[in-house]
């Protein structure tokens, strides 16, 4: 290339990340900062695989997901977290973009979060951006909010940044936090009930509960001291106490949603019959725990100790389901650099 910094070909590979305290609600759609913080763990299973190249000759970006040019809102997306990324490396070139995703794309399994993770390395590379770690996790954060986190491994706090901020793009990225993670033991059983994408985007979805929701409010300010609590669980490696909060945490983000009006509702039969057999888990004195996202699947966060119990249960429950193990796994990195 005849830029000096940029390598024009590069590859990134990004893992999914779990909230256990939520993002939900936007404060400002085109800069994508959230009202509230959030915290997650990023999986050691579904990596997201992207390659970007620059293509001089060519006359718009091509992008292709497992194979198949993308069309509609999701090239647009690309394209658009493309244009920002031309834009700061003052390079105009349009690019190739080819990613491969492990996991079902749009069914509230954290695609767009390890997608997004991973074209901004691969394509900040390629640009030759030369961004750190929270500058990376920023400009993650514009291609979608969740993936500002899977820029870092194990748990990550992604800091919603201050209101009135004269810069306030500056203020909103993650970092990685410090947890006991081997006394902590964590794992997470998912339970795909459902592979199928969702009717509505969390995009779409989360706009409309900030706008209609009378519990939206409540909950952002209940999630604020939920995230307290839950730094003081993850210190103390009470596995328990995380648990218990996530679940609660996630609940209260359903709850607002099925208070927006019209109400959005993502949980099915099936992910109740999930949450029941959490319960009978927990009765049971087994340390389980539900987590759920923009869709029907279900997270069961419990001890990696005990996880093939948990797994098993799960599938007793609802036999369909694919069920997957996964513990913490790693930030996005390049390939071969
Ligand atoms: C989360 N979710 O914290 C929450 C919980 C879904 C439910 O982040 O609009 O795809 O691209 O910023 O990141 C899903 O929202 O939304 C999400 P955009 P994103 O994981």
């Amino acid at each position: 290339p005849d830029h000096p910094a940029a390598a024009g070909d590069a590859t990134a590979v990004a893992h999914p990340n779990i909230a256990l305290i939520k993002y939900w609600g936007k404060r400002d759609e085109r800069l994508v900062l959230p009202w509230t913080d959030s915290l997650s763990l990023t999986l050691d299973v579904f990596p997201t695989t992207t390659r970007v190249r620059l293509a001089p000759g060519a006359g718009r970006d091509a992008v292709t997901l497992d194979g198949v040019p993308l069309a509609g809102e999701p090239r647009r997306r690309v394209v658009a977290f493309l244009e920002l990324v031309r834009e700061r490396a003052g390079l105009a070139l349009p690019a190739v973009v080819e990613t491969r995703n492990t996991v079902p794309t749009g069914a509230g399994l954290a695609s767009s979060a390890s997608g997004f993770a991973a074209l901004a390395a691969a394509a900040g590379a390629a640009y030759g951006l030369g961004l750190d770690a929270t500058g990376l996790s920023r400009l993650a954060r514009r291609g979608s909010g969740s993936a500002a986190r899977s820029v870092f491994g194990g748990f990550a706090l992604w800091h919603a940044g201050q209101p009135g901020h004269a810069d306030a793009d500056l203020g909103s990225y993650a970092e990685p936090l410090p947890v006991p993670v081997r006394a902590l033991d964590p794992a997470l059983v998912v339970a795909v009930v459902d592979a199928g994408p969702k009717a509505v985007s969390s995009r779409e979805a989360m706009r409309h509960t900030v706008d209609t929701s009378p519990l939206y409010r409540p909950w952002a300010a209940s999630s604020q001291a939920d995230l307290i609590e839950m730094r003081h669980a993850l210190d103390r490696a009470d596995l328990d106490a995380v648990g218990e909060i996530a679940e609660r945490n996630a609940l209260g983000m359903h709850a607002t949603m099925l208070a927006a009006r019209p109400a959005v509702r993502y949980l099915s039969a099936a992910t109740l019959t999930v949450l029941d057999a959490v319960l009978e888990l927990r009765r049971g004195g087994v340390a389980a725990y539900a987590t759920m996202d923009a869709g029907p699947n279900v997270k069961v966060l419990c001890r990696g100790a005990d996880a093939q119990r948990v797994a098993a249960a799960v599938r007793g429950a609802v036999g369909t389901a694919a069920v997957h193990l996964a513990g913490p796994g790693p930030g996005a990195r390049l390939l071969g650099a």
